[in-house]
């Protein structure tokens, strides 16, 4: 952590991500067109936690005095806006208790707001947010707002407004389930794909990976962060998993568990890495509520993390590439040449974290230490962390970004796998789906809810 931060501070202070091979500032298109410090602000808790005082006071620093959304320019992501920016400040706010890191959230959000206003109240993808003017990509479906964007709202909208007591930022998520659950669902399965005009369903592709996993995450860990008071959100989890795992849960030849896509009528047997953070969420369903399903759930849970294990096992670095398949003579393993990258993910480790805190099998904590010995390896830089482009190559060309995320997940997981359970307890916390912790209502006396007026 404190080589990716220092790499970040020294070359690319304030901007939104360092490029650490040749050691200047990098900004991804889900920024918009300018910097906005999105690493400082993904890395503020994974400071905090880890006891950097004197980086998370810098990152203060920057935070009260820079960040500022009316200065963003261009197209910028609701999605990533939100888990990222919104998400980070929020657990600062929880974790330190500055009213500066509540302000700051609440600015955020209110700069996403006119991204709501659509026939439905389903938000768009991107919003200019100098103009207020919001859109959808045009690959998406015929206009259509993605999964796992607008499904992946409803932890921090209503966390702001417990802490602000505006209820205006849960009446936006609450509307949003409302279409969810009012759209009626081809094949029981929920589409990546829905259209915020209609409210109807766009094309048929089911993916716990790229365009649906954290919908369903969010599912579960709002019923969490509610202090299990949202019984709503639980039975929507619960009919979506169970749907999941009649349908595309399947087992290799050789006996690995893993999540196919469904596609057009059909199953596709590729699974995204990203979908490696379904192990740990069926285990964490299986924990919490013991029930019909925990038996069942917690051995998905082992077995796809089993299955992401092997796709990092399988490879010549150590680490997975971005997609692997499955079928006669292929198992976990990439087939085309544009999935072989890795871009420093970190959902993989987060179900060895999950896995550890909930069976404590040291298994888990040995294949984390492989990771963490595969990154010192292949993914070092001088200023921080690079992706690779070939997993299958010890000399593989690296990618030169050091994405924000690895400081805010990666390292988190990787840190709080070595840790002890009380630190960030799963009684007392939930994270969000870039790995910031929120508070859960009435376990967490950090919660800090505004007062009643
Ligand atoms: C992160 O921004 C979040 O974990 C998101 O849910 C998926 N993509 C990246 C990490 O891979």
């Amino acid at each position: 952590m404190k080589h990716a931060w220092d790499g970040y501070a020294k070359h690319a202070w304030g901007k939104n991500e360092v490029k650490p091979v040749s050691k200047r500032g990098h900004s991804a298109s889900i920024f918009g067109s300018s910097s906005m410090g999105a690493t400082i602000v993904d890395a503020m808790d994974t400071l905090f936690i880890m006891g950097f005082e004197e980086e998370f006071r810098a990152g203060r620093e920057w935070i009260a005095d820079n960040l500022d959304l009316n200065q963003m320019g261009g197209d910028v992501s609701v999605f990533e806006t939100n888990i990222r920016y919104i998400g980070g400040l929020l657990s600062a706010y929880a974790l330190d208790g500055d009213p500066m890191f509540k302000e700051k959230a609440e600015h955020v959000a209110k700069k996403l707001l006119p991204a709501f206003d659509t026939p439905t109240g389903v938000p768009y993808a991107l919003i200019n947010m100098k103009s207020g003017m919001a859109k959808n990509f045009g690959w998406a479906s015929g206009g259509s707002s993605i999964l796992s964007e607008f499904g992946t709202l409803h932890m921090e909208w209503a966390y702001l407004s417990d802490i602000t007591g505006d209820p205006i930022y849960r009446q936006k998520v609450e509307k949003i389930r409302e279409v969810v659950i009012a759209a009626s669902r081809p094949k029981a399965l929920y589409p990546n794909y829905l259209n915020p005009k209609t409210g109807k369903w766009g094309s048929a592709h089911t993916s716990m990976g790229a365009l649906g996993d954290s919908f369903y995450e969010y599912l579960l860990k709002e019923w969490l962060r509610s202090g299990k008071r949202d019984r709503l959100s639980k039975k929507l989890f619960d009919e979506a998993a169970l749907e999941v795992e009649r349908q595309l849960v399947k087992k290799s030849p050789g006996g690995l568990t893993y999540f196919a896509e469904y596609k057009y009528g059909r199953l596709e047997h590729k699974m995204d890495e990203l979908a490696c953070f379904g192990g740990g969420m069926y285990a964490l369903a299986a924990h919490e509520e013991k029930d019909a399903n925990s038996e069942r759930w917690m051995r998905i849970g082992e077995e796809i993390t089993n299955t992401c294990h092997e796709a990092f096992d399988r490879t010549d670095t150590k680490l997975a590439p971005e997609a692997f398949r499955f079928s006669d003579s292929i198992e976990a393993r990439a087939v085309k040449a544009t999935e072989r990258y890795y871009i420093l993910r970190p959902e993989t480790f987060e179900s060895y974290f999950y896995l550890w805190r909930l069976t404590g099998d040291q298994k888990y904590r040995d294949w984390g230490w492989e990771a963490v010995q595969a990154l010192e390896k292949h993914c070092k830089a001088e200023a921080g962390y690079t992706g690779l482009k070939n997993v299958y190559s010890t000399d593989s060309p690296k990618d030169d970004v050091q994405q924000s995320f690895f400081l805010a997940e990666s390292l988190k997981y990787l840190y709080l796998l070595f840790s002890d359970d009380e630190l960030i307890s799963l009684d007392q916390w939930v994270f969000n789906t870039e790995a910031h912790p929120l508070p859960i209502k009435g376990a967490n006396n950090l919660y800090r809810e505004a007062k009643a007026v």
